[in-house]
C-alpha cells in the first residue's frame, strides 16, 4: 500500500516502479480512500498501541494505493523493499531509507507474512479484482 503521504507527496509511481522493476508482478491495483471500518480491521493487531487512533486517522484521511503483488518470496521481498518500520533504521535503497523520515510518515505499508497477506486483501480486494497472467519477462527474472 502507498499511504497517503506517498499518494500527496506524488510517490505512487516512484513505488509502483521500483516493485515493478524488481520482478515483483502487480495481480491487484486501486485508489480510494479506505474507510475507518477497514483500517481498523488491517492494523486490529495494534488496537492497544497508543498510536492506534492517529493510525486509524492518518490512514483514513485521503486516498492510498492499495496493491495485490505476487512473486518468489514477495512478502520478504516487499518488506526489504519497504525497509524499517522507523525510517531512521531503514536501509538506504529502501522506499523508506530513501524517501522518509518519520515512522508515522513512512509512505508505505508490506503484509508482514503470507497469513496477514491473505486476511489484508481480503479485507482490501474481492477475488474478481485480482488478475491472473503471465509477465511477458518471468523468463528472464525466474532461473
Ligand atoms: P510496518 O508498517 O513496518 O509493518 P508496524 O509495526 O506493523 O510496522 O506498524 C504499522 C504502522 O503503524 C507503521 O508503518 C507506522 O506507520 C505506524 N507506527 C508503528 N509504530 C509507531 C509508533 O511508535 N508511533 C507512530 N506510528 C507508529
Ligand atoms: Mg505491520
Amino acid at each position: 500500500m502507498v499511504k497517503p503521504d506517498g499518494v500527496q507527496r506524488g510517490l505512487v509511481g516512484e513505488v509502483i516502479g521500483r516493485i515493478e522493476r524488481r520482478g515483483l508482478k502487480i495481480v491487484a491495483l486501486r485508489l480510494n480512500t479506505i474507510s475507518p471500518e477497514q483500517a481498523k480491521k488491517h492494523y486490529a493487531e495494534h488496537v492497544q498501541k497508543p498510536f492506534f487512533k492517529s493510525l486509524i486517522d492518518f490512514i483514513t484521511s485521503g486516498p492510498s494505493v492499495s496493491m495485490v503483488v505476487e512473486g518468489k518470496n514477495s512478502v520478504s521481498v516487499m518488506r526489504a523493499i519497504n525497509g524499517a518500520t522507523n525510517p531512521v533504521n531503514a536501509a538506504t535503497g529502501s522506499i523508506r531509507g530513501d524517501l522518509a523520515l518519520d515512522t508515522g510518515r513512512n509512505i508505505v505499508h508490506a503484509s508482514d507474512s503470507p497469513e496477514s497477506a491473505v486476511r489484508e486483501i481480503n479485507i482490501h480486494f474481492s477475488d474478481s479484482e485480482i488478475s491472473e497472467y503471465t509477465r511477458i519477462d518471468e523468463t528472464w527474472v525466474y532461473e
